[in-house]
């Protein structure tokens, strides 16, 4: 136990005090500290979660500091900061990130271990926070990363959900989802800020009244409110002791319960509105691209971005700001349009409370706000049916209508007589259900639009908002997605980390291009024996955990084929199926023997949205197909499936170094980036992948002869379709095809029972909307050329080699320069 006497600190200090001694006898005081005093506990008591809470405490001492010096310099200069509006933030485990900003991890090790306890296993304590869906929230929390390494002012807004992303478990092989209860053993990385709670309104209506100047003035005059009760994360820069905030808002009833009804014996109602309001930040909505018109999901995006707003107004900006100079100050950044509604709500402020004229207060809005497009699906384009919105922010709808008015008079002007290009750009689409797109609406009302990677930011301008691109060329740009270094090589693979740093030194951990100096190293004899034996000891780290993580038992030596990212009809883990299906037929029906087959170990990782019917399907067949082959003797083998349960960060960040070949197959025009792609080339993986999202950059960059393209193209695919594509015509031509589709279909998957199957394979013969049946051979040549290339082990690991040292320019602290570029201080 450590003693009772804490340093007395001279009341006036303005300064943080000290964080503990960075040595493992200081690290081992304040664990102590934090085990007694935080946990009240001795250690030789404590659980295990105590002493992951006490360590997780014990390094955030080391961080704060920092924090606190940064925010200080932050509110004396008059730097601008990033306002990131992101509704999903898919943090990942927060122990390790911090142990290696701060250089404590060897520390740590040792001092865990003069405690008698083992640092690995504290790790495995912490339930990652899933905050987000798939890739624009680990997005979200890549780009977080770069800016604190970057030393940019920048404050990550978003929710608190109290339930992240479901856990996806598995129940006769079908997908089940559990509650992602992640705050239920505490949560030690945050620090609630109830006393800077902040009141939200909705519902009621308006009122406009005239003024002695004869000035209209409206008044919100709302139903209800919840309060927002900010919680703090601190996002710490790589080694440069600038640690940003992440701000996450949690909904908090403005009365707890009613007391009178209580008293009255009707428990139930005495809660209700309090559950009511409290709803709003419960959990996160599981879909990934589709956005489900749920009342309470438009109450969720309004209530962060009020919250964040006024945050940044009354509390983070200077009193007495002169607000004509906002954009000075701040630019935020919309992560797709879920923080759109935040436009009208800036207007609101400038115009009902701060008494600005409407067309000052618009000219300020706009340069306050700045647009990220993630997607190509049009049924991703979220869209508010007029009566819901106007329920619910009817002050907001009045104001969205007067911005399309003005706006719409902006296109009459430019475009005399054009009466549907009005219609079409209206801000109101027309119909049954009129509604308000909220693309447009973040179009008009932003500084910028970008895209996510070149070919999604020309099909943007070209498919998605061609009018809007054609009035106003130079608000539109492309700023090619990111991930962090640090996280996915730096931490992820420390073998392949410390192989890099022996080569060329450490700074590319925060200087990525430099990993153009591997180049040479490819034709290395040496350097590709220790590649190779890097990948062989990811591979075997990968199957220990998925042994006691999954049960599941995999061979040492295989090729690991992996395709891992949220299970969705245009990303084609269909077409993954139809190949694994037709290898097994090959090897079943006698035309090629298991000895003569290039072995190989499919490893799937995806959640389904839980109401999206083929998706689920699809996991099904998935894990049928796996179960079958897996246990079929007769293959030896040669193949093998596994699909664990509940990929999130922290699985891949075991998958991604171990991979060999990076399944990137959707069809093309459809996938806006896709950023596990970039994780695996930069992790030593070679791809094979379709003309579609980032992958076009990544094969410019790591040259053909290192990546497997195979498939149509986006302009052959809309001309396939244009012409009436019919599925059923492939699988008459292509025997092969037809052997494929015909097992998949005949029950030996499913117990016998071939309408266990029928829904996908009909789908696929009948409608097939992703046009897997179309690249399904020019995929299966594309595997053949992989297999090839496979059997030459010192080629293969050539190109591996080459696949890291040419893509680093997917660092994400690149794409942070490119939005300060042509975005944020353009
Ligand atoms: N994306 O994860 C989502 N959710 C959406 O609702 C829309 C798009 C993904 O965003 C990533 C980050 O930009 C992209 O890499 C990915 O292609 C896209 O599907």
């Amino acid at each position: 136990v450590v003693g009772p006497t804490m340093p007395v600190r001279n009341p006036v200090a303005q300064g943080p005090v000290n964080p503990p001694a960075h040595t493992v006898d200081g690290f081992v005081e304040a664990f102590l500290r934090e085990l007694n005093f935080g946990q009240g506990v001795l250690l030789s008591r404590s659980t295990v979660n105590d002493q992951y809470l006490a360590l997780a405490r014990t390094v955030q001492q080391y961080l704060v500091a920092g924090w606190l010096e940064t925010g200080a310099r932050r509110r004396q200069g008059d730097r601008k900061i990033i306002g990131y509006l992101s509704a999903e933030y898919l943090l990942g485990r927060q122990l390790d990130n911090a142990l290696m900003a701060t250089t404590l991890g060897e520390i740590a090790e040792e001092a865990m271990t003069q405690c008698g306890l083992d640092l690995a296993r504290l790790r495995a304590q912490e339930i990652e926070p899933g905050l987000g869906n798939g890739g624009l929230g680990r997005l979200a929390a890549c780009f977080v990363d770069s800016l604190a390494t970057l030393d940019v002012p920048c404050i990550g807004y978003g929710i608190r959900y109290e339930y992240g992303i479901f856990r996806q478990t598995f129940v006769d092989d079908r997908q089940a989802e559990v509650p992602d209860s992640w705050l239920s053993l505490g949560s030690p990385w945050e620090f609630p800020h109830p006393e800077r709670q902040v009141r939200v309104a909705f519902g009621g209506r308006t009122e406009t009244t005239t003024d002695e100047q004869g000035r209209e003035r409206t008044t919100w005059i709302p139903a209800w409110d919840v309060l927002g009760i900010p919680y703090h994360y601190m996002v710490p820069g790589y080694r440069n002791g600038s640690v940003n905030t992440l701000r996450l808002w949690s909904a908090k009833a403005t009365q707890a319960f009613d007391l009178q009804i209580f008293n009255s014996g009707d428990y139930a109602e005495a809660v209700r509105s309090q559950t009511f309001a409290e709803n709003i930040s419960k959990v996160l909505y599981p879909e990934d691209s589709t956005p489900q018109g749920k009342e309470l999901r438009l109450q969720q995006q309004y209530f962060f971005v009020a919250c964040s707003l006024h945050d940044f107004i009354e509390n983070t900006l200077p009193r007495d700001f002169d607000l004509r100079r906002l954009p000075e100050r701040i630019i935020f950044q919309l992560n797709d349009t879920h923080p759109v509604i935040g436009i009208p709500e800036l207007m609101r402020i400038l115009v009902d409370l701060k008494g600005f004229e409407w067309d000052e207060a618009w000219d300020i809005t706009r340069e306050c706000f700045a647009y990220t497009c993630h997607t190509l699906l049009p049924e991703a384009l979220e869209v508010w049916p007029v009566e819901l919105l106007g329920r619910l922010l009817p002050r907001h709808l009045e104001i969205i209508y007067r911005i399309n008015d003005n706006f719409l008079d902006e296109v009459r002007e430019a475009y005399p007589g054009d009466a549907d290009r009005v219609r079409r750009m209206s801000i109101i689409a027309e119909g049954p259900q009129r509604a308000v797109r909220m693309a447009y609406l973040a179009t008009i009302g932003g500084s910028r639009v970008n895209g996510v990677a070149e070919l999604q930011s020309q099909l943007l301008r070209e498919k998605v908002l061609p009018d809007f691109s054609e009035l106003w060329p130079d608000k539109f740009t492309n700023i090619t997605n990111g991930v962090t270094p640090r996280r996915f090589l730096h931490q992820a693979n420390p073998l392949l980390s410390t192989l890099i740093t022996e080569a060329i030194g450490p700074s590319w951990v925060t200087d990525l291009e430099q990993l153009r100096g591997l180049e040479p190293y490819a034709d290395d004899a040496g350097f590709r024996e220790q590649f190779q034996a890097v990948k062989q000891a990811n591979k075997e780290r990968l199957y220990r955990e998925l042994r006691a993580r999954d049960g599941l038992e995999l061979p040492r030596h295989a090729m690991l084929d992996v395709m891992v990212k949220r299970l969705h009809e245009y990303k084609r883990q269909t077409l993954k199926l139809l190949h694994i299906v037709s290898l097994y037929d090959d090897l079943i029906s006698g035309d090629v023997s298991p000895a003569d087959m290039v072995s190989r170990t499919f490893v799937f990782g995806a959640k389904a949205a839980p109401g999206y019917y083929m998706a689920k399907e699809i996991i099904y067949l998935i894990n049928s197909v796996g179960r079958t082959i897996n246990e079929d003797k007769r293959i030896e083998g040669a193949l093998s499936v596994a699909f664990p349960a509940n990929y999130n960060v922290t699985l891949a960040e075991k998958v991604v170094p171990a991979a060999d070949l990076s399944e990137q197959i959707s069809l093309a025009g459809k996938e806006a980036s896709g950023t596990g792609n970039m994780k695996f080339a930069l992790n030593g993986a070679l791809t094979i992948g379709t003309d579609d999202g980032a992958n076009v950059e990544i094969r410019a960059l790591v040259g053909d002869d290192n990546f497997f393209l195979f498939g149509l193209t986006e302009p052959e695919a809309e001309q396939l379709r244009a012409d009436g594509y019919d599925p059923k015509a492939f699988y008459r031509s292509d025997e092969k095809l037809r052997r494929t589709l015909d097992l998949l279909g005949s029950g030996i998957f499913t117990g016998g029972d071939a309408s266990a199957s029928a829904p996908l394979v009909q789908n696929l013969l009948h409608d097939d909307p992703f046009m897997a049946l179309a690249d399904f051979r020019s995929y299966l040549d594309a595997q053949t050329r992989v297999d090839e290339a496979y059997r030459d082990s010192d080629a293969w690991t050539r190109s591996a080699i080459l696949n890291v040292a040419r893509t680093g320019f997917f660092s994400s602290d690149r794409s942070m320069r490119d939005y300060l570029d042509r975005v944020w201080l353009a």
